[in-house]
C-alpha cells in the first residue's frame, strides 16, 4: 500500500528524486550549519541553483529539530524547507523526539505558507545513520497527526529515492492504516 487517506487529505509515498517532484513545498535534509553536502541536500542545491545556498547563508544555521524555508531556485517548487534531523547515536539520545520535531515543523511552516502540495524526503536515513525501519514510522506518524488537524495541506508525498526505503515505508504505512491512522487506502 502506498497511499491512506487522513481526514479527507493524501499521505502518499513513492519511489524517486525528489528534486523533479512538483509541488509547492519540497523538504530537504539539511545540516544545521546549512552548508549543503551530499546526499539529497547536495541534489537539492544542484538542481535548485546558487540563490538556495545564497538564502541559506543568510539565514545562517538552524538547530536540529527545526526547518528553515527558502525559495526553490531553479526546482518546480515554490520553496524549500531545510529541515535538520538528528545523527543517529543509537537511540538514547532523543533521537525519535528530534525527528519527530524535524518533520512537525516542515509540515506547519509549509502550512503557513499556505501550501498544498509538499514532498518530504526520509530524514536522517542516508549520512546520519537513522534505522530507516525506526525512522518510517516516526515520519509518517507526524504526518498523519498534521494532516488530522486544520493545515491548508492537502497532499503530502514522501518521494523516497531507493527501493529498499520505500518498501520499508509501505510497512510502516500498512502498520499506521491497521492502527486506524486513516480513513481508506
Ligand atoms: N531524492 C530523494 N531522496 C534522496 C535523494 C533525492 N534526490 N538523494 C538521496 N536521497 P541523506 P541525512 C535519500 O544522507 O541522513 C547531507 O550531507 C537517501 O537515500 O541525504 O538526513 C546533509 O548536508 C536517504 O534515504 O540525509 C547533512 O549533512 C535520504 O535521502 C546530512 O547529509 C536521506 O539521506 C544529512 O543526512
Amino acid at each position: 500500500m502506498t497511499r491512506l487517506t487522513v481526514n479527507g487529505r493524501v499521505l502518499e509515498l513513492v519511489q524517486g528524486d525528489i528534486t523533479r517532484f512538483r509541488a509547492d513545498a519540497i523538504a530537504n535534509a539539511a545540516n544545521s550549519m546549512l552548508a549543503g553536502g551530499g546526499g539529497v541536500d547536495g541534489a537539492i542545491h544542484d538542481a535548485g541553483g546558487p540563490e538556495i545556498m545564497e538564502e541559506c547563508r543568510r539565514i545562517g544555521g538552524c538547530p536540529t529539530g527545526q526547518a528553515v524555508v527558502t525559495g526553490a531556485g531553479r526546482l518546480p517548487a515554490r520553496y524549500v524547507i531545510h529541515a535538520v534531523g538528528p545523527v543517529w547515536f543509537g537511540g538514547a539520545h532523543g533521537e525519535a523526539e528530534l525527528l519527530r520535531s524535524a518533520y512537525r515543523r516542515v509540515l506547519e511552516l509549509a502550512s503557513e505558507r499556505g501550501c498544498r502540495t509538499l514532498a518530504l524526503p526520509s530524514i536522517s536515513t542516508g549520512a546520519y545513520g537513522y534505522p530507516v525501519d525506526q525512522a518510517a514510522p516516526i515520519a509518517l506518524g507526524a504526518v498523519a497527526e498534521h494532516l488530522r488537524g486544520p493545515t491548508s495541506l492537502e497532499r503530502v508525498t514522501f518521494v523516497l529515492f531507493t527501493r529498499e526505503t520505500l518498501e520499508s515505508y509501505v510497512r510502516a504505512l500498512q502498520a499506521l492504516a491497521g492502527a486506524g491512522g486513516g480513513e481508506r487506502r
